[in-house]
């Protein structure tokens, strides 16, 4: 039933896993040390010295990284080798700030494509499947990552891209897609544009998997399509400074397995910034193992999650981070009150008559915060009386207001009108900040 890309590396026994975690540690610390001026004067200044980490505990010791860290030493700052040893770059767009630059050596890619094999194969791909890759290829690195890995455990690769969805349709019928890797709000959309051209991805098409990451997303969107499509839907995490697209949940689907072997993941709680027990909440840190271009200390990811370090039933060892909450600086705060864009998700999709598209907009009336959500709601349902739309809308107010005590607008809208995306979905736009 379970399927391993690497049985020996995935079901190490823990005690295993944590020598070579510990091995693999104080290497990239000397490394780091000695090949990059910037983390050199962070340890001083941090007063750590490489021979102060001698096991795993020791990596509280060493001073974090962030994002911003990357974009004050743009481009370049904080590679570790020389740029001669790079053998490919990819850029994030920055919405805020200048773009970011991560670089790989051959080796580096060639972990990154290992570690997506195993994911892939965990959740029941290999030879014989055909994996349609609608992330986008180019400098985001959703495309050509999941078109490496999926490559190497020898699936036939479509490599769509994202965009032209009716040919992207065609082309799943008639090449046969096993499998699409893709936003889930693309997904979503992908379905939706199916529908209008009369094809039931269900009936008329091979789609048994969805590997969809790359933007916040909730349990409740995944039963909706698992519902609607009769596929599996698989969650997918990663981020450029990580290599890209890496680890999955495996056909379990409970939690996203991350390769301990090449990742020492800590969660912090992001105001005191000491680690918090496993099962709480916190801030995603990670540090690389095997990673040489652009190695990470104690990378803030901003990512909110929850560790899970018990073995899964799966057989594989490694420990399991719990679907990404949000990002620390996604929370948008109203009125004092804390909001998660995936906390109005989940609220809005347990409610049938609603569709998949939402946003949620917050603006100041006078000294007022107000949030408005504009949501979709379904064809069915907007054909419905004013009346009953206006039961929905109160409805779907107190449910809001259940969980994030908060009154939120409403704004019941025609299916079709709230923008689709192709790749993130922009789920919230503060006027507040314009
Ligand atoms: O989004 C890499 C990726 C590509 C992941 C394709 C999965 C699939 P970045 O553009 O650097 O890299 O964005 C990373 O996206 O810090 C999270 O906030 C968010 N993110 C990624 N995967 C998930 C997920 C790619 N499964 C940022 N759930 C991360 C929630 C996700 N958020």
């Amino acid at each position: 039933m379970f399927r391993y890309w690497n049985p020996h590396i995935e079901r190490m026994p823990i005690e295993d896993l944590h020598k070579l975690q510990e091995d693999r540690l104080r290497s990239i610390v000397r490394f780091v040390y000695a090949h990059s001026s910037f983390y050199r004067q962070r340890f001083d200044e941090a007063g750590v010295s490489p021979d102060d980490i001698k096991e795993l505990s020791d990596v509280t010791k060493l001073p974090f990284t962030r994002k911003l860290d990357l974009r004050n030493t743009y481009p370049t700052g904080m590679f570790c080798l020389p740029e001669n040893w790079v053998v490919r770059y990819h850029v994030s767009s920055g919405t805020t700030g200048k773009p970011t630059v991560v670089g790989y050596t051959q080796g580096d890619i060639d972990m990154w494509t290992d570690s997506l094999a195993r994911a892939l194969t965990s959740i029941g791909l290999g030879r014989g499947d055909v994996i349609q890759v609608s992330y986008g290829y180019g400098l985001f690195t959703g495309g050509l990552g999941l078109h490496y890995g999926a490559e190497k455990i020898g699936a036939t690769v479509l490599p769509a891209g994202a965009g032209s969805t009716e040919r992207q349709i065609e082309l799943m019928q008639d090449l046969g897609s096993t499998a699409i890797a893709c936003t889930p709000s693309y997904f979503l959309y992908i379905n939706e544009v199916a529908q209008k051209m009369g094809v039931s991805i269900r009936d008329d098409t091979k789609l048994k998997a969805g590997i969809f990451g790359a933007e916040p997303w909730s349990d409740e969107t995944r039963k909706r399509i698992e519902d609607s499509t009769g596929i599996k839907a698989y969650d997918i995490y990663g981020t450029s400074e990580m290599s890209g697209p890496l680890c999955t949940e495996c056909n379990l689907q409970s939690g996203i397995h991350i390769w301990a072997d090449l990742f020492l993941v800590e969660v912090i709680d992001p105001d005191t910034e000491e680690q918090v027990e496993d099962g709480e909440q916190g801030e995603l840190v990670v540090t690389t193992l095997d990673k040489w271009a652009f190695p990470l200390i104690r990378y803030r990811m901003g990512d909110l999650t929850i560790l899970n370090r018990e073995q899964c039933e799966c057989g594989r060892t490694h420990p399991r981070i719990m679907r990404i909450l949000g990002r620390t600086d996604d929370m948008i705060i109203v009125r004092g009150i804390n909001v998660f864009p995936s906390q109005v998700e989940s609220v809005l999709m347990r409610i049938p008559e609603i569709g998949e598209n939402y946003q949620i907009i917050v603006d100041r009336k006078g000294p007022l915060d107000v949030m408005t959500i504009n949501v979709e709601v379904t064809e069915a349902a907007f054909s419905d009386k004013i009346a009953d739309l206006m039961l929905l809308r109160k409805e779907v107010s107190n449910r809001l207001k259940n969980v994030l005590n908060l009154t939120a607008e409403v704004e019941l809208v025609e299916p079709g009108t709230i923008p689709r995306s192709m790749g993130k979905a922009k789920r919230v736009i503060d006027k507040r900040k314009v």
